[in-house]
């Protein structure tokens, strides 16, 4: 597996498959998930409520991933997992890994060779860059998943920093 990071906005990666920062409601929202159904249109949130009424009455855990279409985005597939909210008193790390593992379980499903991943958790859902970092490319690099091209699309000049020290 190839590990790169890119500076950017990943609604223009041209990966398979690209990863949703979304919430348990699969409805959309700020950030990633904002950016994602605004430049992939309407497709993607039809499909997220087909999703929710056919297997997630009560939202999406969680740690889980599931894929939709990409819309009119480059990309084949839109996978939305649902990042921690961060905690200082819980330790909620395993839920962080377990968005990366699934997200990569689903895209290995679909048969994608390209995965492109944000920094999940680290903006409204306030986890600290450099500990999201570690637990990003931990996750990644013990997934044992099949997929070749995994990028991390960072969206600043502080986030591609601490990513590539961790690197
Ligand atoms: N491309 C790449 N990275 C981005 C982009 C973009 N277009 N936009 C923001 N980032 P966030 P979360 C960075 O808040 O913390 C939504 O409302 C951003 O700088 O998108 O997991 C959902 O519906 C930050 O480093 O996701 C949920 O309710 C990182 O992506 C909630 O936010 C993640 O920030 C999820 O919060």
């Amino acid at each position: 597996m190839k590990i790169t990071l890119v500076r950017g906005d990943i609604t223009e990666q041209r990966a398979e498959a690209i990863v949703n920062a979304a919430n348990s409601s699969l409805m959309g929202g700020g950030g990633v998930d904002g950016a994602i159904h605004r430049r992939g249109g309407p497709e993607i949130l039809e499909e997220c409520r087909k999703l929710r009424a056919a297997h997630y009455g009560k939202g999406l855990p969680t740690g889980q991933a599931v894929a939709t279409t990409a819309g009119r985005l480059a990309a084949r597939w839109v996978i939305h997992t649902v990042g921690p909210v961060h905690s200082a008193s819980e330790d909620r790390s395993e839920l962080l890994a377990s968005c990366y593992r699934e997200s990569l379980r689903v895209a290995d499903s679909l048969g994608a060779a390209s995965v492109a991943f944000p920094a999940i958790s680290t903006g409204i859902y306030g986890w600290p860059m450099d500990d999201a970092a570690r637990i990003a490319l931990d996750a990644v690099r013990e997934s044992g998943a099949a997929v070749d091209d995994v990028r991390f699309v960072l969206f600043d000049a502080d986030a591609y920093g601490v990513f590539e020290a961790r690197l």
